[in-house]
């Protein structure tokens, strides 16, 4: 007989999650039970809850699918807030799963164990974070609601929330269902396309920028297709690096304003038709723009509309209008590219006795990669984050926009679960001091990342925005020598030659995770971290003397 549990493990898997994290309680311990016994969806336990919530959202970035995250009432979901907060804003498909009290216990009299004010406290928190929620209260309505949640998580591609009272998790329930997804109207979708076609067609230098929706909704193929089509050179935005890098687009590279690349500032900044698709608005993609782009002469696809001048078409899909683009696409007069059109990052590091800085670790990378193939990067923020605009273009899951810490190891761990090849983590000293831990659960899946440690012993962004804080020196933390009880291997390297040895070492090193720990001297950072930081600094100045 089928129970509730059975049926949102069903319609989980029909909507495309492929398997679960999570850690368990007393309130959910039941629908652990069932999600282990049925094998529906394999379940992985990690150490804290903010972890759980990271590697969710790391396999659903890079797989394109939901993620699932499954905790307990209260004290566990209460800890994951953080990172579904990263979920929301940086728009990832990550169902959130909690147990909750039965109905018996919600009128026993008593305050219940992990109930903050009202027992409903944790949905009140949880919709401010969410773009729907149900509580499965009620096994008749159950199929439906669950097939309306989940349609939600991926029509906006944001978090959900589904609260499984206790005394629900085995009651008989009907079969999983589904919704239909919602539809673009056909004659806006036309009108709309014939107004963006005149517009790129009239423009001079015309580019195409591409921000983490096209990944989300699974376009990136189609949008290479048609930037090669429309002749358009294409950027990403700071959030959007790594897109496109398993595609053929005329990439020009990763957008930063002041602090990115000249070629690709200048072509995006003198771009009089800029076509932004799935690209957030935020401060990190665009705020440190010296020129502000002109926003009028945009053309924006953003949240399931598109806006350009001074008007909106509502209701319409990203995937519906690079469709409706590649059917009517002509080739379009593009000036000739100035740039180059392979961005080159660095290689070639010397292999000395000098010390680390973190473009020798990107160059380093860079080396192993070209020898060894590509991997996909889990990048926390930090000067590591900076750092991966100097490495090859290649997947990479990053919280580039929300920079919540402790992203980076949950999330390699997340990739290698989804059924992903063995991801390269990039994380800071204060970061792994987070999150760092979360590698002892390796050993019991067999995940062997290879993690890099920026190790300066320093909160360096910080120190590089406040120079005169005495607050942001670490301590020297050794972490390579807790590799090995925690089920690794660790390297600690001082000079260029330690660590080209130690990443080849590493990469030739398989079914234990390598935890090399680059000593980096502080106050030693990335150009490009030093240019942003510049750049963030002196583009606000005069705002702040306006005040
Ligand atoms: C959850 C604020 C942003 S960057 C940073 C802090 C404290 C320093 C990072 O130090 P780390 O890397 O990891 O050693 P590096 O390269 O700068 O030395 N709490 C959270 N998230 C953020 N973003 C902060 C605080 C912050
Ligand atoms: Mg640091």
């Amino acid at each position: 007989m089928m129970n509730l549990s059975h049926t949102l493990l069903d319609s989980l898997k029909q909507h495309g999650a492929c398997e679960m994290f999570g850690i368990p309680g007393d309130f959910v311990l039941g629908f652990f039970q069932q999600a282990v016994s049925s094998g529906i969806l394999p379940l992985y336990t990690l150490s804290h809850e903010p972890a759980v919530g990271f590697a969710a959202d790391a396999s659903a970035r890079y797989r394109t699918r939901l993620g699932v995250a499954v905790v307990t009432y209260g004290a566990g979901a209460l800890n994951m807030v953080n990172a579904v907060a990263a979920s929301y804003a940086e728009k990832v498909p990550l169902v959130v799963i909690s147990g909750a009290p039965g109905a018996g216990e919600r009128r026993n009299g008593y305050l219940l164990h992990h109930q903050a004010r009202t027992l409903d406290s944790q949905m009140a928190i949880f919709r401010e974070i969410s773009c729907d929620q149900v509580v499965l209260d009620d096994a008749a309505r159950a199929p439906a609601d669950i097939a309306r949640v989940l349609r939600s998580c991926l029509t906006h591609s944001r978090p959900v929330y589904i609260e499984l009272p206790r005394d629900m998790v085995a009651v008989p329930c009907g079969p999983a269902t589904s919704c239909a997804a919602p539809s673009t109207d056909p004659a806006a979708l036309a009108a709309c396309v014939t107004e963006l076609l005149a517009r790129l067609q009239a423009a001079r230098a015309p580019v195409l920028m591409v921000g983490i929706e096209i990944r989300r909704f699974c376009i990136e193929e189609k949008v290479a297709k048609l930037a090669r089509m429309l002749k358009l050179p294409v950027v990403t935005t700071f959030m959007g690096r790594g897109l496109q890098a398993d595609c053929d687009a005329p990439l020009l590279g990763t957008y930063l304003g002041v602090a990115g690349p000249a070629a690709v500032t200048r072509a995006v900044e003198d771009s009089d038709a800029l076509l932004m698709l799935g690209a957030l608005i935020s401060d990190t993609n665009f705020g440190v723009s010296e020129k502000t782009i002109d926003m009028r002469r945009a053309i924006l696809a953003l949240d399931g509309e598109v806006t350009m001048g001074y008007h909106v078409y509502p209701r319409i899909g990203i995937e519906d209008l690079v469709d409706a683009l590649l059917e009517r696409a002509v080739r379009l007069h593009a000036a000739p590219l100035t740039a180059p059109l392979a961005p080159l990052y660095p290689r070639g590091l010397e292999a000395d006795e000098a010390q680390i800085g973190p473009s020798d670790i990107a160059r380093a990378i860079n080396d192993a990669m070209a020898a060894h193939g590509r991997m996909a990067i889990a990048s926390d923020i930090g000067d590591c984050l900076f750092t991966t605009l100097d490495i090859d273009n290649t997947a990479l899951v990053a919280p580039g926009y929300y920079a919540t810490m402790g992203y980076g190891v949950p999330a390699g761990l997340g990739l290698q679960a989804g059924g992903g090849e063995r991801p390269l983590i990039l994380v800071g000293d204060g970061a792994f001091q987070m999150t760092g831990w979360e590698l002892g659960n390796c050993q019991r899946y067999g995940w062997d990342p290879i993690v890099i440690v920026f190790n300066n012993c320093s909160w360096e962004m910080l120190r590089a925005f406040a120079p005169d804080a005495q607050f942001t020196d670490l301590s020297d933390w050794h972490f390579a020598d807790m590799a090995v009880p925690m089920g690794g291997q660790g390297y600690r390297v001082q000079t260029r030659r330690e660590l080209r040895d130690a990443l080849e070492t590493a990469i030739a090193t398989r079914g234990k995770f390598q935890l090399i720990e680059a000593m980096i001297p502080r106050g030693v950072q990335s150009t490009t971290l030093a240019r942003f930081v510049n750049g963030v600094r002196r583009l606000q100045q005069p705002k702040e003397a306006a005040k």
